[in-house]
């Protein structure tokens, strides 16, 4: 495509405009075709940054600087007029102050490069639950990733049409190359005080400079998909979250899909993909990250899945944690920051067996590798947050109905965290209120994968929403609370807190997770069934004595059931202190009465019992 296939006046100015500003070599509309990922990817590895997989047909390696390996929250802004209207747990920015610091580095900022225009899809081209997007950046590993984690094309600006809407994403790695200059194989990107990931929610607009890296840069999935989204939902009444789907037939062939938002290292991926444990149960996965909902004509919320591939951390993906997403990711795939193996394939901590010979690791420095899939930390030959991107629909279990546009009508919400304590295996809300409150205390102990004074304590991240949140987290509650007066109780979600990480007196995990939580999904979905398979507690429904499917676990397993299906007072009676003099002040006056009341509904409940 050529800049005269644009038809749009304001996406032809917007870049016009750009080109003017950014001063690139050249410019390239992009289609989407195989034929331009071929190219785009050819061109990465003649220039040194990628290197083809021999054992991974047509997939390939990219190692970024040790500068630029992860979302940077500290460089993440929210650029709303007023800083209340980004509200206590984001980082605000003086929208014209920060246009204006943009501005100066994006001058001449492509120099050297091609600037790639992408038209692209979140969510089935064409659905009324999706929205279009175009992203500009001087990348082509991001317009590789791009092309598989969206939906890119003409087909996109058609659906844009003459004067339609898009949410214009404007990314540049913020390295210009001097004449004749190239990248010599070294990642492209800013120092860490140049970097900028900013939404602008009133102009639905995102400006992204200085980091080539996954969410920093594939400006469909973080900014727009969930913090750009939450503004757009908020406004028209719907939710973008950041959940997964599933999708769940029992032994009569009855479906139900469930949506579930899961803090970080709480294996989210791992979920969405999940071979169940118990006979004649299907588990089928419609996403594994983000989920938009709108209200159907009959009142239910129907989700589809914005993205279309998965962009998973690598390590700990094993035969045994993710048979599926090793699966996904056999062909056609893009490895980031993975180690490399002698005979030419990739190699990651936890993936299930030592590596044979030398490895090249993600720095690009080839030691031998050791005899076990575990390495010390600081040594590891993947960085911990390295990661695949692999197209949705390679993936074994991707159920048929993924893209549909209509979505699919989602029966319950999954709130979680990794919790060795209090939090019991399963509790179900009472009503929505109650579940929006569940989900507003969502948190994880902090593991010792991450580097912080916090390891062992509690971090809140209220619907694993909090570095996603595009406005006010208190207003975000409330604009829940709000949903739940949209529809009636038989067709809402129901909302469940589960827990699949509790830990006893020795540190030892009392469930074994993984297949087996399917069993917690089975109770799961017998409850959306109104199924007789719970009892009435001072925290929520939870299952009868029984009530779990437990065929199959061993002896210890079905022994500890009891201790983490019942109700843990005083564990219950300090987590609500933590929240209500750590958690809820933060909000202030943006807090909804509903969810004060809803805490002390929970105390009273369980000084009574
Ligand atoms: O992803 C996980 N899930 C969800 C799976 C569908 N993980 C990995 C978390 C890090 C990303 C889990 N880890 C889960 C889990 O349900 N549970 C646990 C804790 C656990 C770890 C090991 C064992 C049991 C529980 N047992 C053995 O290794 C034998
Ligand atoms: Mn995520």
């Amino acid at each position: 495509m050529t800049i005269s296939d644009i038809k749009n006046a304001k996406i032809k100015a917007w870049i016009e405009e750009i080109e003017k500003l950014c001063t690139p070599d050249a410019l390239h509309i992009c289609d989407g075709t195989k034929e331009e990922y071929d190219t785009l990817m050819k061109k990465c590895v003649d220039s040194g940054l990628a290197t083809p997989l021999k054992k991974k047909p047509n997939s390939f390696l990219f190692r970024s600087l040790p500068s630029d390996v992860a979302r940077v929250e500290a460089r993440t802004f929210i650029a709303s007029r007023k800083e209340e209207d980004a509200g206590p747990t984001n980082h605000w920015i003086d929208p014209v102050e920060l246009k204006k610091t943009m501005t100066k580095l994006y001058t001449g900022c492509m120099k050297g490069r091609t600037m790639y225009v992408i038209p692209y899809s979140m969510g089935p081209v064409g659905s009324p639950i999706s929205k279009n997007g175009i992203e500009i950046t001087d990348s082509e590993y991001v317009v590789c990733n791009m092309i598989i984690m969206t939906r890119v094309g003409k087909k996109v600006l058609d659906a844009i049409g003459p004067d339609g809407d898009f949410v214009p994403c404007l990314h540049s790695v913020g390295k210009p190359l001097a004449e004749g200059e190239s990248d010599h194989g070294i990642w492209p990107c800013a120092d860490m005080e140049n970097k900028y990931i900013s939404q602008f929610p009133e102009e639905h607009t995102i400006w992204s400079y200085g980091s080539g890296y996954g969410g920093n840069a594939l400006l469909g999935k973080k900014c727009f998909a969930l913090r750009i989204a939450t503004v757009l939902a908020r406004d028209e009444g719907w939710l973008a979250e950041h959940m997964l789907i599933l999708k769940l037939t029992n032994p009569k062939g009855e479906v139900k899909y469930v949506t579930g938002a899961f803090p970080s290292a709480c294996g989210k991926t791992n979920l969405a993909m999940l071979i169940p444990k118990i006979p004649g149960w299907k588990v089928e996965t419609i996403g594994d990250d983000i989920a938009w909902m709108k209200f159907g004509s009959d009142g239910r919320l129907y989700a589809i899945n914005p993205e279309a591939g998965f962009f998973g951390v690598a390590p700990g993906t094993s035969e045994k944690s993710n048979k599926n997403a090793l699966e996904a990711a056999r062909e056609n795939a893009i490895f980031t920051n993975c180690a490399l193996t002698e005979d030419g394939d990739i190699w990651w901590e936890g993936i299930g067996y030592p590596a044979k010979g030398d490895l090249i690791d993600w720095k690009g420095i080839k030691r031998p590798a050791l005899p076990k899939d575990k390495s010390p930390k600081g040594e590891e030959f993947a960085h911990p947050n390295a990661r695949f991107t692999a197209p949705a629909n390679q993936c074994p279990c991707i159920a048929p109905e993924w893209e549909d546009p209509k979505g699919v009508p989602i029966s319950a919400f999954l709130f979680g965290g990794r919790r060795p304590s209090t939090v019991p295996l399963v509790h179900q809300a009472r009503d929505w209120n109650h579940g929006v409150f569940l989900g507003s205390i969502v948190g994880s102990e902090v593991t010792a994968a991450v580097i912080s004074d916090q390891v062992g304590q509690v971090r809140r991240d209220p619907f694993a929403m909090l570095p996603f949140c595009g406005y006010n987290m208190g207003d975000y509650f409330q604009h829940w609370i709000n949903i739940g007066k949209k529809s009636t109780a038989d067709k809402l979600p129901k909302i469940f807190y589960v827990n699949w990480f509790r830990k006893d007196d020795d540190g030892n995990f009392m469930w074994p997770g993984y297949g087996d939580n399917s069993r917690v999904l089975a109770w799961i979905f017998d409850r959306c069934d109104g199924k007789d398979n719970a009892v009435d507690t001072a925290i929520g429904y939870m299952p009868k004595p029984g009530a779990i499917n437990t065929e199959g676990l061993s002896e210890q397993d079905k022994a500890n059931i009891p201790a983490i299906t019942s109700v843990d007072k005083e564990g219950w009676l300090k987590e609500i202190k933590d929240i209500r003099e750590n958690h809820y002040p933060k909000f202030g006056k943006h807090l909804p009465k509903e969810l004060a009341d809803q805490l002390d509904i929970l105390e009273n409940n369980l000084k009574n019992m």
